[in-house]
């Protein structure tokens, strides 16, 4: 059995996977908010930040650890589990001091993690993903490369205030004497698989590609951007390393406390991004991934590291090899449901029978989706603008605005180079079939639904089994399967209607910023 553990901004999940029988045996979830209520962090996070600011107490995130263990312990037989790996919300960094590698070498079961470990922190909280403090910092990243450009070609990414680069930086200003105590800078995967691994373990290439330090074409630490982040960074972190690289039986904390077997063995953690690409079975090339949530996310697998011209996208590495992408678009369900109580309709005018119904249309009126202001492409919008050749009436107004949003999301994907084969749909608006059609449509690529509800969890579980020996592709293949009934097919004869269609987008989008 493998053990997949997935710490995002809410809640620490584990499921456990038997790839032989092809099951999935045990999922369970600490919720912060609900279940560790003396943290103060309904949301998983601190409220209340100024200046931007949001961090978490890592000492949620290890009481949080003993609880699910305990839980896992009651529920499933521990002792069969012969590999553990884990994801975490990435970008959040815990700073901590020389006591604690000797601390995680002699982790007392009788005690808790927190009690061991609170005195090893240098940093008593930890910024995380939300965090948006760091404009100054990442203002100065970029001048010392010689420009924001140049940190992108290095790295895969601008700087970006929320990357873990920026906000080291940052510590370094704020606080340089607790900063210069810090012996270990570990993001919130590294640590937690440190903790499990009784020993500081390398940050991996997927996570560590959200750093704004990891050089893309070495996967090594970037010595300038090292050198432009912090004094002394080379130091405070571990080399990188591959996702899957074992690193030894687990701490005997938790064999003796828990349950798991001694001979149990740990492999690095990556961040929830590249462990969802996994758990949503997309790791093979000409794969993508796309959700539609609050904001809509494009995640695609990419062989080579090629970056993104305008600065908008975002390169993680592949738990499986090569690279991914990430490009959010910050306008998705609410430019829906803004257009939705705009026109004051319900959703079934989203809905396949509607769409059908305007199908003549497709690809001739033109809107660019932005309710606000977006980040792909980065641009203050004050609302939608449209290019009509038809009177606008209200289903042709739903059809322009989806077609819009995946038509911004084709063009601004096209800089990975990669011919999109295959796209799994998830988040909450996946369930239309009108919508899911679209994006067929648009991108001219089947369209398949998945039931995944843990999918970062899922695909750390899967990480653990890859990392003894089995087969990524099988074992998506086992766990990731569409949904019976779920695949929609492209319409080919729309093939050269949205070719055209993108164009044109492309045109009034630069016409309009
Ligand atoms: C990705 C990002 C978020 C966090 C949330 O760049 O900031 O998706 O990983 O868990």
């Amino acid at each position: 059995m493998f053990l997949g553990l997935d710490s995002s901004t809410q809640s620490l999940t584990a499921v456990i996977i038997d790839p032989v029988a092809g099951t999935i045996t045990c999922q369970l979830s600490v919720n912060f908010g609900a279940d560790l209520p003396h943290y103060q962090s309904p949301s998983g996070f601190l409220p209340g930040g100024t200046n931007g600011e949001v961090h978490s107490n890592p000492l949620m995130w290890l009481e949080a650890l003993d609880l699910l263990f305990s839980r896992l312990a009651a529920t499933t037989d521990l002792s069969k589990v012969t590999m553990i790996a884990g994801s975490g919300q990435q970008h959040g960094s815990v700073y901590l001091d020389e006591s604690f590698e000797d601390r995680l070498k002699s982790l007392n079961a009788g005690k808790s993690l927190v009690e061991q470990l609170s005195p090893a922190l240098s940093r008593t909280t930890a910024p995380i993903w939300m965090d948006t403090s760091t404009g100054q910092e990442c203002a100065e990243i970029a001048e010392a490369l010689g420009g924001a450009v140049e940190v992108c070609n290095r790295t895969g990414s601008i700087p970006i205030e929320r990357f873990t680069g920026p906000q080291i930086r940052r510590f370094f200003k704020t606080d340089p004497a607790a900063y210069a105590h810090t012996r270990r800078i570990h993001l919130v995967s590294s640590f937690i698989a440190s903790v499990i691994a009784g020993k500081s373990v390398p940050i991996d290439f997927g996570d560590g590609a959200g750093m704004n330090l990891l050089n893309l074409a070495t996967l090594q630490w970037d010595e300038k951007l090292l050198e432009a982040t912090a004094p002394d960074l080379a130091a405070k972190l571990l080399p990188p390393a591959a996702t899957t690289t074992v690193q030894g039986r687990i701490s005997s904390y938790f064999s003796t406390k828990y349950g798991l077997n001694p001979d149990c063995d740990t492999a690095l953690f990556t961040g929830d991004n590249p462990a969802s690409l996994v758990g949503m079975g997309a790791t093979g090339s000409g794969e993508a991934v796309i959700s539609l949530g609050t904001s809509d996310t494009f995640f695609a697998s990419m062989p080579e590291a090629k970056t993104d011209p305008n600065g908008f996208g975002h390169v993680f590495g592949n738990p499986a090899g090569g690279f991914m992408s990430i490009i959010v678009f910050r306008n998705g369900s609410l430019a829906r449901e803004a257009l939705r109580d705009q026109l004051n309709v319900d959703w079934s005018a989203f809905d396949r029978e509607s769409l059908a119904s305007t199908l003549q249309s497709a690809g001739k009126n033109l809107t660019l989706p932005f309710f606000g202001p977006e980040i792909t492409p980065r641009h203050d919008f004050t609302g939608p603008i449209s290019e009509f050749t038809d009177e606008p009436t209200a289903a042709l107004q739903i059809r322009a605005l989806l077609e819009g949003q995946f038509l911004n999301m084709r063009l601004h994907s096209e800089w990975m180079e990669v011919k999109i084969e295959r796209i799994r749909l998830t988040g909450g608006a996946s369930k239309n079939d009108g919508i899911a059609q679209l994006v067929a449509d648009v991108f001219q690529a089947p369209v398949e639904r998945l039931d995944v509800i843990n999918s970062a969890a899922l695909g750390a579980a899967i990480i653990a089994a890859a990392a003894a020996g089995h087969d990524f592709q099988s074992m998506q293949d086992v766990f990731c399967k569409a949904t019976p009934g779920s695949t929609l097919q492209p319409d080919r004869l729309l093939g050269s209607v949205y070719e055209s269609a993108v164009t044109r987008f492309a045109e009034l989008l630069k016409k309009n910023r």
